[in-house]
């Protein structure tokens, strides 16, 4: 930065000096025709021969290396003038030094033109100090409008970058969701040398600065440092360790043993084991419980998960694609939620969840009974969450998905419309009717959720592309 501050600053001369190079040879043909310079027409014609055009010139190639040896050079520091541009540090965009550094420019400029018109006075060196008067003099109008055009372009460098910087800052952090306490809010607190805040933006001194009671985080883009500051949950405060980026949150519902806990298993292993369909840098579980579940599950253990539970599955998503990590939460919860026997019923995610995921096992006894009334304590809780009454439809998308694909059964290896017209048909229809009246949009899968033989993330894929998310591109679909 402190090398383009530089060269935008030296560029600044170089450009002020080719118009004023150019009215100069037009001043100097004038110059020759009058008193006292016919003189120098006379010796010319005595002497030397040469014609009109290099009468005209030679004082201009003079006046421009005079220009540029004073206000270039070593020799700045003689004269006193300003060679550098201000401390990059405090101007870190690299207009922000020039647009602040008008006056230190002009001052230059001036001196500049000061110390030609001094040597000018002693009239032997006039053929060599006139040029480099005239160009300095010049030059130094001339800056004003080179100045304008790069502020100009500054002002709209930082316009758009800062636009930029907004969209993105709020697209990232329109959700914050607490991988402890599972809450949402709008952004989380970061923590600036030692001060909470709540919000950050650009700042005057540039895009590369956080604008708040400091002035040190950068925060543009991807080389930003935003995302990299502290974060804590506003609603716990505990410390989160997550980096800025719109998550995308699935609710899982299901009766007890239905596969709810398996398919969030399955879809986080092979998340992790496969990079994101290759298409992560890295992926890892935030919580370090779930990484013994994940094995406990590879090796065919899946316990029943405890009514307690409220800790979202975290699978924390770091790709060079997006400037900031993507979090995909799952909250998995005991089917036991959804018999009306257990009393804690905070499941903040109803909130804000972007899909739900009602598993159903086809295998159990009664199957269709157990899925209902699974359906039924689901459903009323969702509405009494969300304060919504029986007639409103839901907008979040509900994905069914039938587990135990792996044993056959009538329900086996179907899928969308068939599965959903074979499930009516074979004993599911008040399901499959109660929740078509329940959810605007509805979708049928099936898979094997013990194993992670791709059935899963093939759902999840489907799921993502149907809620328009850039997620999907990190499963196989
Ligand atoms: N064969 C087979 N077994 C499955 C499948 N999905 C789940 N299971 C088994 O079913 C049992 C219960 O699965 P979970 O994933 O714990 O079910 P859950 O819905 O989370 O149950 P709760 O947490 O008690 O509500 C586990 O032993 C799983 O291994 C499947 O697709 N095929
Ligand atoms: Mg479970």
């Amino acid at each position: 930065m402190r090398r383009l501050n530089k060269a935008v600053w030296r560029l600044t001369f170089l450009i002020a000096a080719i118009p004023a190079c150019a009215v100069s040879y037009w001043l100097f043909g004038i110059l020759l025709t009058v008193f006292p310079f016919e003189y120098i027409v006379d010796l010319n014609d005595e002497f030397l021969g040469l014609d009109m055009f290099w009468l005209q010139f030679i004082p201009v190639v003079f006046g421009f290396l005079g220009f540029i040896v004073n206000s270039l050079t070593s020799m700045s520091e003689v004269f006193d003038l300003v060679p550098e541009p201000s401390d990059p540090k405090d101007f870190p965009v690299p207009f922000i030094g020039i647009s602040k550094g008008v006056f230190e420019m002009f001052r230059t400029m001036l001196i500049i033109t000061g110390w030609m018109g001094i040597f000018c006075i002693l009239l032997i060196t006039i053929p060599l100090c006139l040029p480099g008067f005239v160009v300095s003099a010049l030059s130094v109008l001339f800056a004003f409008p080179v100045l304008a055009a790069i502020d100009a372009v500054y002002f709209a460098a930082m316009h758009i970058a800062k636009a930029v910087d907004r969209r993105q800052y709020d697209r990232n952090t329109v959700c914050f969701v607490c991988p402890e306490c599972g809450k949402t809010s709008p952004r989380p607190v970061y923590d600036i040398d030692g001060l909470w805040v709540s919000g950050l933006r650009p700042s005057a001194k540039g895009v590369l600065s956080v604008e708040m009671e400091s002035s040190t985080s950068p925060c543009f883009g991807s080389k930003g440092g935003r995302k990299d500051l502290q974060q804590s949950c506003p609603e716990c405060e505990s410390l989160a360790a997550t980096k800025e980026g719109r998550p995308f949150v699935v609710s899982m519902a299901g009766a007890k043993s239905s596969g709810k806990t398996s398919f969030v298993l399955s879809v986080t292993g092979e998340l992790i084991s496969s990079s994101g369909n290759g298409n992560a840098s890295a992926v890892r579980n935030y919580h370090f419980e779930h990484d013994s579940d994940l094995l406990d599950y590879r090796s065919g253990l899946c316990r029943p998960t405890p009514e307690s539970n409220w800790k979202p599955h975290l699978a924390m998503i770091e790709s060079a694609r997006f400037v900031t990590c993507r979090n995909l939460y799952m909250f998995d919860v005991s089917g036991k939620f959804f018999t009306g026997a257990v009393e804690t019923d905070i499941q903040p995610q109803y909130a804000f969840n972007d899909a739900i995921v009602f598993t159903l096992d086809p295998t159990c006894a009664d199957p269709a009974g157990v899925a209902n009334s699974a359906y039924i304590g689901f459903i009323e809780k969702y509405r009494q969450f969300n304060r919504l009454d029986a007639s409103e439809r839901i907008s979040v998308p509900l994905f069914v998905v039938v587990t135990r694909a792996d044993k056959k059964g009538p329900l086996s290896g179907l899928e969308g419309k068939e599965l959903r017209d074979r499930m009516a048909e074979d004993g599911y229809f008040n399901l499959v009717n109660t929740i078509e009246r329940d959810f605007s949009s509805v979708s049928f899968f099936s898979c094997a959720t013990n194993k992670e033989d791709g059935s899963s993330t093939r759902v999840m894929k489907r799921i993502c592309d149907a809620t328009g998310s850039e997620f999907g591109q990190f499963f196989k679909g």
